[in-house]
């Protein structure tokens, strides 16, 4: 292959509802491509690291050098990991993959070693303000033809339940202004959360794929409890149960429960699940390709977890972008260990933004054979779409509290 170079790199954010961060590369022999660097509520660290202390350094480097310029930014830095750090790498590998690809005229999964499935199955979100709302919407979600849903719900006495929307639109926590404060009762969540699971479970029977997120709420032993609790319906994974940087706390989880437990949506390095998966503490890892070091990061963490039998659930909401959606898609159909990968859509307005190969037919999804990852940025639309300040909410316990939301 003719010799190339990087000849420029620039970064844009943009705000069609919510922000996100891309890095475009563009190379000497006239290819460009695009990653994600998105860090919900933390947007513009990642953009002024990759403005200011990456992009000098890529211009004139091979950008066929992947793993050794993932290398140059992560060892070269000397300041290693975080998840600003991770999510600038992230995006040079994600553009770096997908010139690469469109160099050999590949779809990025062919690059990867070819496909391992047919497709990716992909799981929904449910929710409700109580359980006959949720019913109606796991109904409706099996309609539009999704094998696996996660399951939340409000919680009655306690204000603010994570994964349900506040009005009539679609669940996104991030807002403009200052964080929003919501209350938590973690004994609340613990008394009603069985009879939640239980009523999913009767209605809808013992074969349907249920996940549920606990989103870091718990201690060890209240998610040891919660666990046992749920034995009985046959969760397909309990995520986040407890803030997961305790790496030991699932030792104690997995003492007392055979519910498959889910983590690692907010992990940025292999460091983060070592022990988790070495010590066989988990079942599914979450890391997203955007927030852990991009493809070349991933594909290791997953031969990692392979090793032990755990398997891939990207992480895959609404603020990554299309970007990571579609890079995900073609490492989720290359992993052998592939377990199942979230799907939260994007809005319309996104999706203009971001024009991508990648499609959803009946509970499955597939990152199409365009060459690279398939997913692209019109410039001009994203322009007009600033950026806007957004947070994630913070949560509280009843007495004010500060608790993990
Ligand atoms: O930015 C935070 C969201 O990505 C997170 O709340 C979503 O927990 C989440 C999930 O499982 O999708
Ligand atoms: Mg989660």
């Amino acid at each position: 292959m003719q010799e190339s170079k990087i000849i420029d790199a620039k970064v844009i954010v943009t705000c069609p509802g919510r922000n996100f961060v891309t890095l475009k590369i563009a190379t000497s022999d006239g290819i460009y491509g695009v990653g994600d660097g998105t860090l919900n509520g933390r947007e513009l660290a990642v953009s002024a690291y990759l403005q200011e202390h990456v992009i000098p350094c890529l211009l004139g480097r091979d950008p066929d050098r992947i793993e050794d310029t993932w290398q140059y930014l992560y060892r070269g830095a000397y300041w290693r990991r975080g998840p600003v750090t991770m999510a600038a790498i992230a995006a040079v590998d994600m553009a770096l993959w997908d010139i690469k690809a469109k160099r050999a005229n590949m779809p990025l999964y062919q690059l990867l070693g070819g496909r391992c499935r047919e497709h990716v199955t992909v799981y929904s979100h449910t929710n409700g303000h109580d359980i006959p709302e949720l019913l109606d919407s796991v109904a409706k979600h099996i309609e539009l033809g999704y094998k696996a849903i996660r399951v939340q719900c409000a919680i009655p006495g306690v204000p603010d339940a994570y994964g349900v929307p506040h009005g009539d639109k679609p669940y996104e926590p991030a807002d403009s202004g200052i964080p929003r404060e919501e209350v938590w009762s973690t004994p609340k969540y613990l008394n009603f959360a069985p009879k939640m699971i239980e009523a999913v479970r009767t209605k809808f029977g013992p074969d349907l794929p249920l996940l549920h997120d606990a989103h870091h709420r718990l201690t060890p032993i209240e998610a040891a409890a919660l666990g046992k609790s749920l034995e009985d319906f046959r969760l397909f994974w309990l995520e986040d149960a407890t803030p997961a940087e305790d790496q030991q706390a699932f030792r104690l989880i997995r003492q007392h429960t055979t519910t498959p437990l889910a983590v690692g949506e907010v992990f940025n390095s292999i460091f983060d699940c070592q022990q988790l998966i070495s010590e066989r503490l988990i079942d599914y890892i979450r890391a997203s390709l955007t927030h852990a070091g991009g493809i070349t990061h991933m594909r290791r963490i997953a031969s990692f977890a392979d090793l032990y039998s755990v398997r891939t659930g990207c992480h895959g909401p609404t603020d990554v972008s299309p970007i990571c959606m579609g890079a995900a898609l073609h490492f989720d159909l290359s992993v052998p260990n592939f377990g199942i990968q979230e799907h939260m859509p994007h809005s319309a307005q996104t999706d203009e933004v971001f024009p991508h190969a990648y499609t959803f037919n009946n509970g499955y999804m597939h990152p199409g054979e365009r060459s690279g990852h398939g997913v692209d940025i019109d410039e001009k639309l994203a322009a007009r779409f600033p950026h806007k300040r957004m947070y994630l909410p913070i949560a509280r316990l009843e007495d004010g509290t500060l608790h993990n939301w």
